[in-house]
């Protein structure tokens, strides 16, 4: 009921200045080209894509780590530019579907969908919580803190004050969290953020983990939905191409689930496919990780219900 048609508007994000490795800024074309868009198609939508291939043009001369982050006017100037892109599809009333490129990408894609769907909610399936501030973050890699600018827990960092904090903490529920830093667990304790880790998974089983968070941050279920999906939020046998990944994650199942709960609702407005690194691990191992993300986006979009 938040969407005009269907719509989708693939929004490429090639993009690896929010951490060290080289590869993951050719995840969005690895996807398109293993048929992502055409299988849309056949499954009744109408496809737009942005491939976004000149952000290079954006790298600035120099950029200087500015409050222990690095790259930081990279980061920002890209996500900026594509934060604008994403919510003028949203607004037209279109499934916003982002393939990353790092997770620093989410300071675009909340951005974006947020300004369109200012009462949605939230829900970020990562082995990571993302939400490190720049004065805690230990690795200065911008894809661990987007979340901390979102919901303005950081405020004041130069580069990034465009970044408008448009999620109120409440509206933020995390799936499949196994590798926490210490100062984003002392935050999630403190500001009770609905967050369940892997464990929580072995206890409840997913169907009613993804329950649980929906019961906290859209609990009449009216809200627009907006998933951010880490591809390390999978097992590494499952996902392997990705830059950095922790074992003991969701099984290929557990994550389609997510998808396919969330297509179900009727709810969902936007997703993000994030972190799959085409440069990292075997051929058979880029094979599987590109595979699982181009099925996990179908499910967003309904592929697997009856
Ligand atoms: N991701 N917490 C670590 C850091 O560098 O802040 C890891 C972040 C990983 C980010 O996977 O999107
Ligand atoms: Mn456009
Ligand atoms: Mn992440
Ligand atoms: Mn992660």
């Amino acid at each position: 009921k938040f969407l005009s048609g269907k719509q989708v508007a693939v929004i490429g994000a090639p993009f690896n200045g929010g951490q060290p490795q080289a590869g993951v800024e050719q995840g969005p074309l690895r996807l398109v080209e293993f048929g992502l868009a055409n299988q849309l198609e056949e499954m009744g939508y109408n496809v737009s894509y942005e491939p976004n291939d000149d952000l290079d043009s954006l790298k600035p001369a120099e950029d200087p780590v500015v409050q222990n982050l690095k790259n930081p006017k990279f980061v920002s100037r890209v996500t900026q530019k594509l934060a604008g892109q994403i919510e003028q599809h949203a607004k037209q009333g279109e499934f916003v579907l982002t393939l990353g490129g790092d997770h620093s990408v989410a300071l675009a894609t909340v951005s974006g969908v947020f300004a369109a769907h200012p009462n949605a909610c939230l829900l970020w399936i990562d082995a990571h919580a993302d939400i490190n501030t720049p004065e805690a973050t230990e690795s200065g890699n911008v894809h661990g803190c987007p979340l901390s600018f979102l919901t303005g827990l950081s405020q004041g960092h130069p580069e990034f004050a465009w970044v408008k904090p448009i999620l109120d903490l409440g509206r933020l529920a995390y799936i499949g969290l196994r590798d926490i830093d210490n100062f984003e667990k002392k935050t999630l304790r403190e500001h009770n953020i609905m967050a369940l880790s892997m464990h929580h998974v072995d206890k409840w089983g997913i169907g009613k983990c993804v329950e649980m968070c929906l019961d906290r941050i859209n609990p009449n279920r009216d809200l627009p939905i907006h998933l951010s999906f880490d591809v390390d939020a999978l097992d590494p046998t499952v996902a392997p191409s990705t830059g950095t990944p922790v074992r003991g994650g969701l099984t290929f199942r557990e994550g389609h689930y997510i998808c396919e709960a969330l297509a179900e609702t009727g709810l969902l407005v936007a997703a993000d496919i994030m972190e799959v690194n085409p440069s990292l691990e075997s051929d058979e191992a880029v094979f599987k990780t590109v595979q699982v993300g181009c099925s996990l986006a179908r499910c967003c979009l309904g592929e697997s219900l009856l």
